[in-house]
């Protein structure tokens, strides 16, 4: 087993797949995915960073960039051959295609660029996957065969699970993921805390719960990005992200297809956990492809101090 730091930079992604027996499809499918991220990089790092004149389905204005990054994605998808349903959140719309390649087919929800906010003042986003089996995309999260996230930081990153644990690859250079770490394990204990939305509209539970672990001496650690927040969770194994329930906003914000499900399905296979503050996040059923949750995810001991506060106060 790889540990990080004892870099094995012999085993890319494709290999790794194939080690896990992971079917050819999916590999297809994830592989895909990670040579469309290495062209999002190069838009990022050089491609206009103004808007791009429309809003998604939530009413957010759009970047250049957050429609560039959905068409690559989309294209490559959609030719992989072994796709039958994709949504993204930026476009909002199921799009359904006939897979060519025999075997199995799945269906795919993404979010191409999240942390939009982030672009122009030039901090970590990046790009989230939830994939099910079949063409089904209205499904709990528990029902996902596998979610990857891809961190645009300093260094690129990625975290991919199968439902046999978390594994972490970094971008070399020569542009192909090499691994970093197997297993990656939320089991660090607690400490830092990673707190989204607007404090004055916390609801008396979620006070009391962020009190709580002020009281304890917990350091603040907030990027305003959900995938270099929930990375920093996985890489120091510890620790606690948060965009609750709001006074003005009883669902949150944060999209339960294309943020919450996948998260979830890997921080769960890390050994943590996802709640809405009530039950998992991966048991919720959705009803829309745009619903969205609050959410209490890290390590397991603080989400369920989250949900005990939530019980107790609301
Ligand atoms: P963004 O609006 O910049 O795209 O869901 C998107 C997201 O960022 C998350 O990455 C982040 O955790 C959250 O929204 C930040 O929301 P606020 O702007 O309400 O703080």
């Amino acid at each position: 087993m790889a540990e990080r730091g004892q870099t094995k930079f012999q085993i890319d992604l494709r290999r790794h797949l194939r080690e896990q027996a992971v079917d050819r499809n999916l590999t297809r499918l994830i592989t895909e995915i990670a040579e469309a991220s290495k062209y999002i990089i190069n838009s990022i790092r050089t491609g206009d960073l103004g808007v791009a004149g429309t809003s998604n389905l939530y009413g957010e204005q759009q970047l250049a960039l957050d429609v560039l990054a959905d068409r690559i994605l989309e294209k490559r998808l959609k030719y992989s051959g072994v796709v039958a349903s994709l949504v993204s959140e930026e476009s909002g719309d199921i799009l359904r295609f006939h897979p060519e390649q025999e075997g199995p087919y799945y269906s795919v929800a993404y979010d191409p660029l999240d942390g939009s906010s982030l672009v122009d003042v030039n901090l970590a986003v990046g790009t989230i996957v939830s994939i099910y089996a079949g063409d089904n995309l209205l499904q709990p999260g528990r029902q996902q065969v596998a979610a990857l996230y891809i961190l645009y930081g300093p260094r690129t990153t990625l975290m991919y699970s199968t439902g046999n644990g978390v594994h972490e690859f970094a971008m070399n250079q020569l542009m192909e993921y090499s691994l970093v770490q197997e297993h990656v394990r939320i089991d660090g204990g607690s400490g830092i805390y990673s707190p989204g939305g607007q404090r004055n509209l916390y609801t008396p539970g979620t006070e009391a719960f962020v009190r709580s672990l002020e009281e304890r001496g917990y350091k603040l650690r907030y990027s305003g990005g959900f995938v270099p927040d929930i990375n920093q969770v996985m890489i120091k194994g510890k620790g606690v992200f948060l965009y609750p329930h709001l006074q003005n906003r009883p669902r949150g914000k944060l999209r339960l297809l294309y943020e919450l499900n996948p998260m979830a399905f890997l921080v769960e296979q890390a050994g943590g956990a996802a709640s809405d503050g009530h039950r998992p996040i991966l048991d919720l059923v959705p009803q829309k492809i745009d619903d969205c949750a609050p959410v209490f995810i890290g390590c397991r001991e603080d989400v369920a101090a989250a949900e005990a506060c939530i019980a107790a106060q609301g």
